[in-house]
């Protein structure tokens, strides 16, 4: 059984103030164990569709190298995942100031070659057609570092709300932004907003970094992790559903 975090009323000013708030060690050696070999029997299972979802890109390293990018949509087929999502439930609601509904989660692997992620806030992923306000929350399963390509966060910036949907953050939107490294360990959790700023780099280092996010909304106002899901369904496919002849577009 994994332990229920529990964030302190310190680190609720935190998160207000900066958009985001890092737990340390927040599960121990055992409980990390135990996600690793999740996330490896997860990443074992065979791709089949109407399964978990699993997105692959070519590394920057080695062109040809085809690497495992991202698995979503996975509570639904691991039961390990699914308790880990449940847990993240009672932090979460201490932030959100009441209950947290599961509106997605998944792994990104940022294996050696893998490439970064453009500065943006989550809700600009369309997100807020579904509800107004979500908190990701992320565990650390490998130590993630400025070499293999840490998370990156803006602070204070939360406050100015969405700025634009299916765009990522322009020049202009980041001339008062800074953007600070996130090292992370084994075992870290951190919380942010669908509006706190973030990026990271590609991994060119020779160590691989995989980082789980479970993002929530406010249960009150609905759930909406099906509808989520069927709706990328259709733009944004698993790989093993793609259409050859077709071009999907990441765009946030
Ligand atoms: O995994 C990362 O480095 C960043 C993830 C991220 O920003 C996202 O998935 O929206």
């Amino acid at each position: 059984m994994l332990s229920v975090p529990t964030i302190a009323d310190q680190q609720i000013d935190d998160f207000h103030r900066d958009g985001f708030v890092l737990l340390p060690g927040a599960f121990g050696g055992g409980e990390m164990g135990q996600i690793e070999n999740w996330t490896q029997e997860i990443t074992a299972l065979p791709e089949e569709s109407g399964k978990h979802w699993v997105f692959h890109e070519k590394s920057l390293k080695h062109h040809e190298d085809d690497l495992i990018c991202r698995i979503e949509k996975i509570t639904q087929f691991h039961d390990g995942f699914k308790e880990l999502s449940n847990v993240l439930k009672a932090p979460t609601a201490q932030l959100l100031g009441e209950p947290a509904d599961l509106f997605k989660e998944k792994i990104n692997f940022k294996m050696p070659g893998g490439d970064g992620f453009t500065p943006h806030q989550d809700s600009q992923a369309g997100w807020e057609t579904y509800a107004s306000y979500f908190i990701t929350v992320m565990v650390c399963i490998d130590e993630a570092t400025t070499e293999n390509g840490c998370l990156k966060m803006a602070a204070g910036h939360h406050k100015k709300g969405l700025m634009r949907e299916w765009e990522p953050l322009n020049d202009r939107d980041m001339k008062e932004m800074n953007f600070v490294d996130m090292p992370t360990n084994t075992g870290d959790i951190a919380f942010f907003d669908s509006y706190a700023p973030h990026r990271s780099e590609p991994n060119m280092s020779g160590r691989i970094r995989r980082l789980y996010f479970a993002t929530y909304n406010k249960a009150s106002e609905g759930s909406y992790l099906e509808a989520y899901y069927a709706d990328k369904f259709d733009s944004y496919p698993p790989d093993i559903d793609r259409n050859a002849d077709k071009d999907y577009v990441f765009r946030v």
